[in-house]
């Protein structure tokens, strides 16, 4: 039996205390509950085994690794103690093929890393949790370990917002649901993850309430309660959180895993349009994937109209053809396209509809991940505008409006009556996201 030389700097830097680098014993003890190790030795490099194991415990918590950065006397045989005390699900990979399995919180795994002989990369392979920091390095004693992260090199789609969609497409019903008399509203909302047409020929794996993206539109009165059963149906965790009441995020708001269901009880106090989306870190990722809905909470003097439509804006970062969105391009800010009600200029090719003289109600919200809407009706103006909870113009007022602006989870809606038969384009009015898919068209007649 041998003892390995325990590297003589702290692990990584990272001020934890969570590291803990292990003595390393070795030679003939057969390791229990080894995962599949790797069959070649190390990353790339040649190197000479040196006969010992160096063992490093790996802590996943708060979405890190700790430490984050591992180093291996060149030739040593690496075995890492895998520890979960996240909340959520994850795993380690390293890119010479060892990986662990997927635990839950409190799980453990021991994993065979291999000889080490050159700088090799470990992730987490849940979608987004490497992007969100969960991803470590190894590097062998002493080299210099510049070795920029590796990225997927999968073909990355593009979206043609003019291209057909094809006979078969069906838009988003975008007519505003009606409010249902009762004051207690319960239902389940399913999560699944599903691969869906975004434009024309471009698919990705969405993550959804109830199979569609936006997730479907709930509405009520000021004074309503909504008992919500989120189940899980995807793989993944994920969670809810309803703008549309004032609660303790704490119980309701948490990640489930997949297969588990919670109860999320609210009362909707006020007025408004209001936003749900996905709670479950990194939420950019999750919203951006498609885990956004409306709440409509109808001011008490809301007037009836002869037409009512619902719009949702939000961005598309694709990720390779059928899979999730990308969260790098979410992070940059770089969005492939900006949709409403998650198609990309689908109302272009399926109209919106209405007749001369009619009054028309247009709910909008911004659902985001990032960016602002500056909603206008090309030809048309707006008489009435109600924007976060209050009345901003009334149809009887002199004054008019000619956008309805909103941030991210910002929403409001506009009233308008179209003076003659005609197409009459919608658009974000910021041009570049109109162009990128933002836009679409009542056909009046
Ligand atoms: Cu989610």
């Amino acid at each position: 039996m041998t003892t390995a030389p325990t590297p003589a700097r702290p692990l990584g830097g990272v001020a934890t205390g969570l590291a803990l680098v292990l003595v390393a014993v070795l030679v003939g003890v057969a390791a229990q509950r080894m995962t599949a190790g790797p069959s070649a030795a190390g990353a790339a490099t040649a190197v000479t085994p040196t006969g010992h194991t160096t063992t490093v415990e790996v802590v996943a918590e708060g979405m890190r690794y700790h430490p984050a950065r591992i180093e291996v006397p060149p030739g040593d045989r690496l075995v890492v103690e895998f520890r979960n005390r996240d909340h959520r699900r994850h795993d380690l990979i390293l890119e010479n093929g060892a990986r662990t399995a997927l635990l839950g919180q409190g799980g453990s795994a021991r994993l065979d890393a291999g000889i080490i002989g050159g700088p090799t990369e470990g992730w987490c392979s849940l979608p987004g949790h490497r992007q969100a920091g969960m991803a470590l390095r190894i590097v062998p004693t002493g080299s210099a370990a510049a070795h920029a992260p590796t990225g997927s090199a999968a073909p990355q789609p593009s979206i043609d917002v003019m291209a057909d969609p094809g006979p078969a497409f069906t838009a988003r019903d975008a007519v505003a649901p009606a409010t249902p008399p009762g004051r207690l509203h319960r239902r389940e909302l399913h999560v699944r993850e599903v691969v869906r047409e975004v434009a024309a020929g471009v698919r990705q794996r969405l993550w959804t309430f109830d199979g569609t993206v936006p997730g479907p539109v709930l509405r009520g009165r000021v004074g309503d309660t909504f008992e919500i059963t989120l189940v899980n149906d995807g793989t993944l965790d994920h969670g809810i959180d309803f703008h549309a009441g004032a609660v303790a995020p704490d119980e309701v708001m948490r990640p489930i895993d997949a297969g588990q269901r919670l109860t999320y009880r609210f009362t909707a106090t006020r007025a408004g349009i209001w936003m749900y989306h996905c709670s479950t870190m990194p939420m950019l990722h999750h919203i951006g994937n498609g885990m956004y809905g409306t709440v409509i909470i109808d001011p008490p003097d809301l007037p009836r109209v002869d037409r009512e439509y619902v719009l949702v804006q939000s961005e598309l970062y694709l990720g390779p053809d059928g899979e999730p969105g990308d969260l790098a391009k979410m992070q940059a800010e770089r969005p492939d396209a900006v949709v409403f009600n998650g198609y990309a200029a689908q109302y272009d090719h399926r109209p919106l509809t209405a007749r001369p003289g009619e009054r028309v109600r247009v709910w909008l919200l911004d659902a985001g991940p990032n960016r602002d809407t500056s909603f206008h009706v090309v030809g048309a103006q707006f008489d009435t505008v109600y924007r976060e909870g209050h009345w901003e113009n009334r149809a009887t007022d002199p004054g008019g409006a000619q956008v309805l602006q909103l941030g991210p989870a910002a929403g409001g809606f506009v009233e308008l009556t179209f003076p003659a038969a005609g197409h009459y384009p919608f658009v974000n009015h910021a041009m570049v996201d109109a162009e990128r898919g933002a836009r679409g068209v009542f056909d009046v007649r």
